[in-house]
């Protein structure tokens, strides 16, 4: 595939998708192809999926339905829009992917990150991003600033402050671990400052 795949993640209100939007902007402006796509949803029947995931009760779904969900949309997203893109030579920009999967229901819900791995290795093989930028931000900064978003998808940010802490702290411990595809950018910035930073890591 000869396009570039970059992935958004972070806690609620980290700002993912108010920079993706302004570095798809920027590409466009210089002339690139770009997809800007988000997860849950991306494609008809992962939109379907993401309604059933994100609005009603936080304890509405067991973690191993809530990640099978996950990944059943993941992967008509990606069969059906990320991977056609890739091949046309497009960059891919997506609002959250995997790692969200990894850090809320392997981490923070308890499953484990190998049994995500697991189901992920099994529909997806080795499709991975190429770059995957981390907002970091205190969780209740970021709550906060997602509260005054209007709308009813607001199921995860129901969920207590210590689990967006594990959110926090399991995005962070993926970084670690592998530098060469993660970059961590704070978030605690103004908008400008943090857009700044993200175009820096491509040396636009
Ligand atoms: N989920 C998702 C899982 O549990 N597992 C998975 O596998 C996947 C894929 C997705 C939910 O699903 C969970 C995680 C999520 O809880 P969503 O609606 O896509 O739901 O939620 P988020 O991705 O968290 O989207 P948010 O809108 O909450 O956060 P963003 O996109 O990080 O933030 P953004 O850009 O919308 O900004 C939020 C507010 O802050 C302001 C913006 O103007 C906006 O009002 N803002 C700033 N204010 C001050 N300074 C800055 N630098 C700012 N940047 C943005």
């Amino acid at each position: 595939m000869s396009g570039t795949f970059i992935t958004f993640e972070g806690g609620e209100g980290s700002g993912k998708t108010t920079q993706i939007n302004l570095l798809e902007k920027y590409l466009c402006d210089s002339g690139r192809k770009c997809l800007l796509t988000r997860e849950p949803g991306g494609s008809a029947g992962g939109d379907a999926i993401r309604q059933l995931l994100l609005t009603g009760a936080a304890d509405k779904w067991h973690p191993v339905s809530e990640t099978l969900l996950f990944q059943a949309a993941r992967v008509e997203h990606v069969e059906t829009l990320i991977k056609p893109a890739l091949a046309r030579g497009e960059i891919v920009l997506c609002d959250r992917f995997l790692d969200s999967t990894l850090v809320y229901q392997g981490i923070s819900k308890g499953l484990g990150m190998e049994y995500v791995r697991q189901l992920y290795r099994l529909t997806l093989g080795n499709f991975m991003p190429d770059f995957t930028i981390i907002l970091d931000i205190d969780p209740q900064i970021g709550v906060s600033r997602a509260k005054r978003r209007s709308g009813n998808e607001t199921r995860f940010e129901h969920m207590e402050m210590e689990f967006h802490r594990k959110v926090r702290e399991g995005f962070l411990a993926l970084a670690v671990v592998n530098p060469g595809r993660y970059i961590v950018i704070n978030a605690n910035q103004s908008l400008e400052e943090v857009s700044l930073a993200v175009r820096r890591i491509f040396a636009l």
